[in-house]
């Protein structure tokens, strides 16, 4: 439903700003909801306040299909509560799950980017609480940073030998997730001893890592450029950092928080442990389940 009174002037296109009457129970449940969605971080006031009015409640019961593989794109979805299962089948084979999401989790973003037909079948697994933003508003507010963002990564994340075994999907749900810091010349990035709670990977420029021993000397250790990533350890293994970065020169990450590390980078994390086991010949014994 769109109220009359929820006509805006806007300056760039005529549009008709969607205001969905809700309680402040209903906003502050819409508001923890996409709090932890990297989607809606960048939002300003205004945009986050016309995400918030244009949201639908919609509840699910277990075995209710939300979205059908091949149908229209007409709204996205965040879920507040609950789980959904996700199906693709391709070349006429049945349809195979691919990712499943719980609470804060987001989808049906393609068909509405790319005006295409739903990539999947998302089916509710749990009773389930959504919060649904329609299309228009979507393209409106959420499209342009999401696109550029993942336009912005998509070759660099290409190139990452890490990541090279994922589907283009999941690289695209990571560059959702990445946000870029730059540091200068011998600026440390991570300090051995501190506590970790980020991941990161080279754009550009080159780092070193030295290390500590117990007796206060600084060890160099090795060198790191674009496509390798440090940081892993600390978020695998919930222990102090086991070394210092720092730039060499002017130095570009892109960095992953820890939910996000864990969430996306879930497929390679075997990868990753098998990598983190050759530190062992050089470093002080890192203990990984
Ligand atoms: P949509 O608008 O196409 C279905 O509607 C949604 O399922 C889709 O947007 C995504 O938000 C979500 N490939 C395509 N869509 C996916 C995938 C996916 N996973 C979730 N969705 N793959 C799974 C990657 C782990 C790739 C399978 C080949």
């Amino acid at each position: 439903s769109v109220s009359a009174e929820s006509m805006a002037p806007s300056t760039d296109k005529d549009y008709v700003k969607v205001n969905i009457p809700k309680s402040d129970e209903q906003r502050k449940r819409i508001e923890s909801a996409i709090h932890a969605n990297f989607l809606f971080r960048s939002l300003d006031e205004e945009q986050y306040m016309d995400v918030v009015n244009a949201m639908a409640e919609k509840r699910v019961a277990p075995g209710e299909e939300v979205i059908k593989q091949g149908g229209i794109g007409d709204f996205f979805y965040v879920v507040e509560t609950g789980a959904l299962d996700v199906f693709v089948s391709r070349n006429g084979q049945p349809p195979v799950k691919v990712t499943d999401y719980g609470p804060n989790g987001s989808f049906g973003e393609l068909a509405l980017m790319y005006n295409a037909p739903r990539a999947a079948t998302v089916i509710a697994t749990q009773e389930s609480v959504l919060w649904a933003l329609d299309r228009v508003t979507f393209r409106r507010i959420l499209m342009e940073n999401t696109s550029r963002k993942r336009r912005m990564y998509e070759s660099f994340l290409e190139e990452v030998p890490l990541l090279v075994s994922l589907e283009p999907y999941e690289r695209h749900k990571i560059a959702d997730a990445l946000e870029s810091v730059t540091f200068a010349d011998g600026e440390v990035v991570i300090r051995q001893g501190d506590v970790g709670d980020s991941f990161y990977i080279i754009e550009s420029g080159e780092a070193v890592v030295t290390q500590t021993d117990e007796n206060g000397v600084e060890h160099f250790m090795h060198g790191m450029k674009k496509g390798d990533y440090f940081g892993e350890l600390a978020l695998l293994t919930d222990k102090p950092r086991k070394a210092t970065i720092s730039a060499k020169g002017r130095l570009k990450c892109a960095t992953l928080g820890k939910k996000a590390f864990v969430r996306l980078l879930g497929p390679v994390v075997d990868i990753i442990k098998r990598n983190a086991s050759n530190y062992e010949t050089v470093y002080q014994k890192i203990e990984l389940d």
